[in-house]
């Protein structure tokens, strides 16, 4: 018998769990498991009914990515011949009863659906999440799931890959019977279960055909799911190849529907949007392993916060908090300011209400945990500090001086700031080892990412306890180095450049926009920058000012925008114009502004290609990725990733900028950045780093490099 799969007697039932941690991945070695554990229950007369079960935290969480992955590359044969298996679960004499906790995902619920029976704890997770992956259920679950929940469902289900609570699933016919509620532990009610239907027939799910409606029933089910697939996963294949594979349960008989399936699924599994997002889930776990801190440095426990700023960032920040349940205190100047503050906070609570996110009890409680104030009464017991207010040196010191003379010895101090200087913020404080900077992202109760900057001197523990906060507040951190910018912002400055000089040179904001949103970003540029404030970006450039080498080309219209009080939505004008629905709108008074800047400037004006805007606005984000990571301040380029995803609107199905690179070649974009370096002089120079990986064939996911 298997290690991942053991077999024990309960009386007349058999009891199979499975135990591969963490999640009970449907590996290779766990089919074999269960298929032996059958070949032994077959035979044996004294076992009536068979439960299978999960052990630890999860009945199984779907297929082993791991396994996917290799296939995917083309490194490996896959994830395991599934069909056999759930023929021979289905078809099995006694009836066999799925007993899940925690999550039945992908392959699990797959192998859940081709059982008799499925029993679930109360707070059991149900769901088809392959369309994270860029692939399709693929073991039978677009064929049995629509027999069981109906066309519409399952199109939702596999289209979301939300998965369904318990309860919900319950309602659906997707669980039979619910065990726990009354405090029944899962594994007795299943055995109990079993026992009461070991006795009776039980139905095979292949023969139930009475949900799957006609084609006159289906077809606005279809129509409304490939709208849904291209509103929720614009550009994805695979949300909507997996309508086609529903469509085959609704119209095929059983093997020919699993055999259409199967076909499209290793359809999907060979493009590089599955690739890119089985990419973007490892890297997205893999951001906590960082070198120098161990899992025995333990993190310090934060029980109370206190935030230094009520504006847009302050208050985002004081949301999170409050929202993971850790009381904060909330500081502003003066009186006025706090109360615009709390105002933005209950609004944006009261917007969560109305669309059904929070229970105004919750949203009450929240409320309850945040502490508007204008002193700094209570500091000295909080964990941790963390100041938000605007990017100015000066100010921060100012603020880092006053709080390292009020916060207790083992309080972290931290900045928000977005790309400032750390180590010249801890320098004025007496305790450097416990400054760090913690860089949230608007509306920073939204917005996954947190970018944890770690100083010369910030303390291992102190980065722990970032990480494990990053956790608590339901974000993901990724540690970076102290340079400027960061990780995220230094790659956006080239970005933002090359987008203005492509404007100046002859293409217009909308042009840009259009070309990144189509390429997936979930805005374009300008549109971004317009939402941000056009302010914002004009004060970090005050704080740059000194950097600038003299006779480097800069943009130049970003200036005139904020001369012209053009601060973006904030002021209804911007790159683009606002009406009171906020759609940006082409403004032809930007567009001569355009124009005549370039011209005072003397720079030729020329029809540009989306090619071009295209390759110049990833190119230069790129190429800086490469220096970043060349230096150290991003410990390895799926960080880097990382960061775009969950921070900049980066489509998780391009894998991150440098997976990006890695996928068209860096040799071609090497090439590409030769030329552009001649036709528009050293800004282009290409990193050492890309060079060398160019000239040597390598990639950039293959290095992994320290953090500075
Ligand atoms: C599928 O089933 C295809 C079938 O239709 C076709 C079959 C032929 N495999 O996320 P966490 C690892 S596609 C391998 O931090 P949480 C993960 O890498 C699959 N490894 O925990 C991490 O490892 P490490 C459909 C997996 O509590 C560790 O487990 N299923 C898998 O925050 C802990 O993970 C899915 O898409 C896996 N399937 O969340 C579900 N899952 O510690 C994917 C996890 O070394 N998984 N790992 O970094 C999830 O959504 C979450 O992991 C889950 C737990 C909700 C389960």
């Amino acid at each position: 018998m298997s290690e991942l799969v053991q077999l024990e007697n309960h009386g007349d039932i058999a009891l199979v769990t499975i135990d591969n941690f963490p999640v009970n991945a449907l590996s290779r070695g766990v089919a074999e498991g269960l298929a032996s554990a059958l070949d032994r229950i077959e035979p044996n007369v004294s076992s009536r009914a068979v439960v299978i079960i999960g052990a630890g935290r999860t009945f199984i969480a779907g297929a082993d990515i791991k396994e996917l992955e290799e296939f995917a590359m083309g490194r490996g044969s896959g994830a395991p011949e599934m069909h056999s298996l759930l023929k021979r679960i289905e078809d099995f004499p006694k009836p066999i009863v799925m007993a899940i906790h925690g999550t039945a995902l992908g392959g699990g619920l797959e192998l859940a659906m081709a059982g008799h029976y499925r029993v679930a704890s109360p707070d059991a997770l149900l769901g088809q999440p392959e369309v994270n992956l860029g692939i399709i259920p693929g073991a039978e679950g677009t064929q049995r799931l629509p027999r069981i929940v109906g066309i519409a469902a399952a199109i939702d289900m596999c289209v979301s890959g939300k998965p369904l609570k318990a309860p919900a699933a319950l309602e659906l016919g997707l669980v039979d019977q619910i065990i726990g509620t009354n405090g029944t532990d899962l594994k007795d009610g299943a055995i109990a279960f079993a026992r009461k239907v070991a006795a009776g027939p039980h139905s095979k799910t292949r023969d139930h055909n009475e949900k799957l409606g006609t084609p006159q029933q289906n077809a606005p089910l279809y129509a409304a799911g490939r709208d849904q697939a291209q509103r929720v996963r614009r550009n994805q294949i695979a949300p909507l190849a997996v309508i086609e594979a529903i469509e085959a349960a609704a119209t095929l008989p059983f093997d020919e529907g699993c055999r259409k399936e199967s076909e499209i699924c290793f359809r999907c599994m060979d493009t590089d949007q599955c690739r890119a997002l089985i990419h973007a889930f490892f890297a997205e776990r893999s951001v906590s392993r960082v070198s120098g801190i161990s899992k025995e440095t333990a993190p310090l426990e934060i029980r109370h916060a206190a935030l230094i700023g009520a504006g847009t960032m302050g208050g985002g920040i004081a949301m999170a908090f409050a929202n993971a349940g850790i009381p904060v205190l909330l500081k502003e100047t003066d009186g006025a300011a706090l109360d615009r503050g709390m105002q933005v906070i209950r609004k944006n609570y009261d917007v969560s209400v109305q669309k059904g996110r929070f229970t105004s009890e919750y949203v009450q409680q929240r409320l309850a945990l945040i502490h508007p104030q204008t002193g700094y009464d209570g500091f000295a017991s909080a964990d941790l500090i963390i100041e938000a207010v605007f990017e100015n040196m000066s100010l921060k010191k100012q603020i880092f001086t006053e709080i390292d003379k009020i916060a207790n010895s083992g309080c972290i101090l931290a900045t928000n700031t977005s790309t400032l200087n750390i180590d010249e913020i801890a320098a004025v404080t007496s305790r450097p080892q416990m400054v760090i900077g913690t860089h949230f992202f608007s509306p920073a109760n939204i917005m996954r990412l947190l970018e944890i900057v770690r100083g010369k001197a910030t303390g291992k523990i102190v980065v722990a306890t970032a990480l494990a906060l990053a956790k608590r507040l339901k974000k993901v951190g990724v540690v970076v180095g102290n340079c400027w910018g960061f990780v995220g912002n230094r790659m956006m400055f080239p970005y933002m450049r090359e987008a203005q000089f492509l404007v100046e040179e002859g293409t217009t904001p909308s042009q840009v926009d259009k070309v990144l949103y189509d390429f997936g970003m979930a805005m374009g540029i300008f549109a971004v920058d317009d939402m941000a404030g056009i302010d914002i970006a004009w004060r970090v450039r005050q704080e740059l000012k000194h950097l600038v080498r003299p006779g480097i080309r800069i943009p130049l219209v970003a200036d005139r925008l904020y001369d012209l009080g053009r601060l973006g939505q904030k002021t209804g004008k911007g790159w683009y114009s606002y009406g009171d629905d906020r759609k940006a709108v082409a403004d032809p008074e930007v567009e001569s502004l355009i124009e005549a800047t370039a011209k005072n400037a003397g720079i030729h004006r020329r029809s540009i290609g989306n090619d071009e805007i295209l390759e110049r606005c990833l190119y230069s984000m790129i190429n800086e990725g490469a220096r970043i990571l060349e230096e150290g301040y991003a410990q390895r380029a799926a960080d880097i990733d990382v960061i775009y995803i969950t921070g900049y609107g980066y489509p998780a199905y391009h894998g991150g900028p440098m997976w990006t690179a890695d996928t068209i070649g860096l040799a071609k974009i090497y090439r590409r950045i030769l030329e552009f370096e001649k036709q528009h002089g050293e800004l282009w120079a290409p990193a050492p780093l890309l060079k060398r990986l160019a000239e040597s064939g390598g990639t950039f996911a293959s290095l992994e490099t320290a953090i500075a």
